[in-house]
């Protein structure tokens, strides 16, 4: 037997998978040729890795209460009970405010939003505001456009020209491979802007690899060179673009020498970007959420949107900037809860371990963790630790006892997408799919949806109806029905958003104060942020701190691992326990004295770290890369190196505005 189901992971395809069933066992899973979006190309983790997770020895399939003895497993209504306990002494003395929910996307179906919806029932909960991914980024584009909004995958084959601007597709988004090959058979050029020698190079005409965190500086230095040789779209700029000329004055004085000097890429590849972009019509620019870690992120993304106004590259076919869209958001119906009477708080994502400890009027004392990895995967991992161990009572939902789990009271465990039903869709393509459950659930497991619907069943929370998850799917994608979108048809397969255009903002008529495109964006500047695009050094550069620097004199970039999501996967494989590999280039470690297959120890302001260093003329000698996601656990948290940093605008977090050095470990 075999059932077509869906990735959940937190990616930009939701790949269609076939599962292959032998005795109530899935025995293998394949892509589905058939999906509208991934069209049967999957990765390792699509193939391989769900498998191997759902029957994984380590999985925990009981509840389990942290003794003086160790974990003890537990019925589902002790667990229950317990936290409900737990949870009326603390809002009786505290209010509902002293506990914390941290959610992420570790699993992105619609239901896993019920867990928002139980502390809503609760009365409230404190949550983090922005976000540990893409935040400065889409702040920026909101800026710029008014919303997010993407092109339609297909429509890259229409570009003459396609810049992967720090987005290496080829490790996190390999689906859109087969597209840019085809692009670039049709006779389009691809570079690829990124610090390192990414592996989609192999695709690329031309590799630019600036000083990370300098591209608002490239993308300044690129418009001026534009402007300078009348290569704009004079009409596109007079009908549609709103602060021309404020725009025109600020790039006057990033002229391809100062560039030059700020970002290390050389004249004649300014240069020639600025000939490159400005002339292929229809170009197109493929955001990657790399370059947007920094202290400057938002900034640089709106310097880089600025090329495609200037350009008129906005509104036809094969053009635009693509960082994420949205739009099934506004289109079905929230299960959260929102409505319900209730008092939240927030605390900024990106400096969360400082907060969470000086949180004060209530406190925090309890912590609930679902679909995320916080000890693992936010930035100062010394800080998250000990806002941990403040808290005093903590409970993660999930599949194993990782990182974060080390510091729970309680762990629940919850099923894999495998073993229950639900619906997903992405802000990084026009598809909504519905995953039927595949196989029963191992031992204790219970879905998300069974976890809080239980709990809430159990409190007596009237804000939470007892409903099964076809119901609260229902009442999802309720308002689909005028578009004939409803449960029966995205049984049948994969449906595309109803009105999300192929190709956005045609009519010229943005979703700004203006209208229009905003290189001198009002929103910003009624937010006390500036409102053109400056390029301001990031926190940690040897340009803005120089004494820093002497100490720390390297780039660290912790990217994401082609062969895992996150923290997802590690711990199935040998390879994922051992000590992980930090990239260096040849004459840098040589500097340092450190040889292939050394122990290094990487230092930043905030810790400290070894790691395995591998040689790789891909790296700048400037920068050294090391892929995050591996845990602490294993010896390889790579957050403890990572800084708490505000960023220019949209509670982004910038995990590489990180400056280290590395020595041989002795
Ligand atoms: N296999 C796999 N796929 C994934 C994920 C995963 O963990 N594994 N994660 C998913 C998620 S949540 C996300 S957000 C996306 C991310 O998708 P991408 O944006 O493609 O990848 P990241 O690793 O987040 O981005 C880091 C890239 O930015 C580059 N970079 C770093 N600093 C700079 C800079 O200053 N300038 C420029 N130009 N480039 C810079 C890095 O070298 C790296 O190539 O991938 C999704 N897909
Ligand atoms: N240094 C550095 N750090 C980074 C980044 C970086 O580039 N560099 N990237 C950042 C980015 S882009 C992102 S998006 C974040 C991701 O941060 P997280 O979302 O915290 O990362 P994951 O490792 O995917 O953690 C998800 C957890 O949810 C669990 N899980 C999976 N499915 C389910 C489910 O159905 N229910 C429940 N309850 N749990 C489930 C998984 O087992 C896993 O432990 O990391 C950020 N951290
Ligand atoms: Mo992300």
């Amino acid at each position: 037997m075999q059932i077509k189901t869906n990735c959940p992971l937190d990616c930009f395809a939701h790949c269609g998978l076939i599962a292959r069933l032998d005795n109530g066992k899935v025995v293998s899973i394949s892509g589905d040729e058939s999906h509208p979006v991934s069209k049967g190309v999957i990765c390792s983790k699509g193939r391989n890795k769900h498998l191997q997770r759902l029957y994984s020895p380590e999985r925990i399939t009981t509840p389990l209460r942290k003794t003086a003895a160790g974990w003890q497993p537990i019925t589902w209504d002790q667990a229950y009970e317990t936290i409900a306990l737990e949870l009326s002494k603390i809002i009786s003395i505290y209010g509902p405010l002293a506990i914390l929910h941290h959610d992420n996307d570790g699993s992105e179906g619609i239901l896993k939003t019920l867990a928002a919806r139980f502390f809503n029932a609760l009365g409230g909960c404190t949550r983090p505001s922005g976000s540990i991914c893409w935040g400065s980024g889409y702040q920026a584009q909101q800026y710029d456009f008014g919303r997010l909004q993407l092109h339609s995958w297909e429509d890259m084959v229409n570009s003459r020209l396609i810049v992967l601007w720090g987005r290496d597709p080829a490790s996190t988004n390999i689906q859109m491979i087969p597209l840019l090959k085809q692009a670039k058979k049709k006779g389009c050029r691809i570079i690829v802007i990124n610090p390192v020698k990414v592996a989609s190079c192999t695709l690329a005409d031309i590799h630019i690899a600036p000083r990370p965190g300098s591209d608002g500086a490239l993308a300044l230095g690129v418009a001026q060179e534009i402007i300078k040789n009348n290569w704009t779209d004079q009409n596109y700029i007079e009908k549609h673009v709103y602060g021309y000329s404020q725009y025109v004055e600020l790039v006057q004085r990033y002229t391809p020498e100062v560039v030059s000097d700020i970002t290390g890429v050389s004249i004649d590849q300014i240069c020639y970007l600025a000939q490159a972009y400005a002339n292929a019509k229809p170009a197109s620019i493929f955001l990657g959420y790399g370059l947007q870690r920094y202290t400057n992120g938002g900034q640089t993304i709106r310097a880089i949107d600025a090329l495609a106004a200037i350009t008129g590259n906005i509104g036809v076919a094969g053009s635009g900037v693509n960082y994420a869209g949205g739009h099934w958001k506004g289109c079905i119906a929230s299960i959260k809860g929102d409505e319900l009477p209730q008092k939240n708080r927030t605390l900024p994502w990106p400096i969360l371990g400082k907060a969470l400890q000086k949180a004060d009027n209530p406190p925090i004392k309890s912590i609930f963790v679902t679909r995320s990895n916080p000890v693992t995967q936010l930035p100062d991992t010394t800080e998250i630790r000990k806002a941990f161990s403040q808290s005093q009572f903590t409970v993660v939902v999930d599949m194993f006892l990782n990182d974060t789990a080390q510091y729970a009271n309680l762990f629940l465990p919850c099923t894999t997408f495998l073993e229950e039903e639900d619906l997903v869709f992405s802000s990084w393509n026009h598809f909504m799919a519905y995953s039927p459950q595949v196989v029963e659930p191992l031992g204790q497991c219970r879905s998300d949806h069974h976890i809080f619907s239980g709990l809430a069943q159990h409190m007596g929370l009237t804000g939470f109806p007892n409903l099964t998850a076809e119901q609260w799917i229902k009442k999802a994608i309720n308002p689909l029905k005028p578009f004939n979108i409803t449960l029966e048809k995205l049984k049948s397969g994969p449906v595309r958003h109803p009105f999300a255009p192929e190709v956005p903002w045609q009519d010229g008529i943005f979703a700004t104060p203006s209208g229009k495109y905003e290189l001198f964006s009002q929103l910003a500047e009624a937010d006390g942020i500036n409102p053109l695009p400056e390029y301001v050094e990031p926190m940690e550069s040897a340009l803005r701190d120089p004494i820093l620097a002497k100490e720390f004199p390297l780039h660290l970039i912790t990217a994401h691992h082609p062969e895992h999501l996150h923290s997802q996967f590690w711990n199935l494989s040998e390879k994922g326990l051992s000590i992980q590999p930090v990239y260096i280039h040849p004459e840098t470690a040589a500097v340092a004295g450190i040889m292939e297959n050394h122990k290094v120890v990487v230092a930043t302001q905030r810790g400290q770290a070894i790691f395995t260093a591998v040689l790789s003329k891909k790296l700048r000698r400037d920068t050294i890369l090391i892929h995050q996601g591996s845990w602490a656990i294993h010896g390889n948290g790579v957050n403890v190196l990572t800084p708490q940093y505000m960023p220019d605008m949209g509670q982004g977090t910038p995990y590489y505005d990180c400056l280290c050095r590395i020595e041989p470990h002795q």
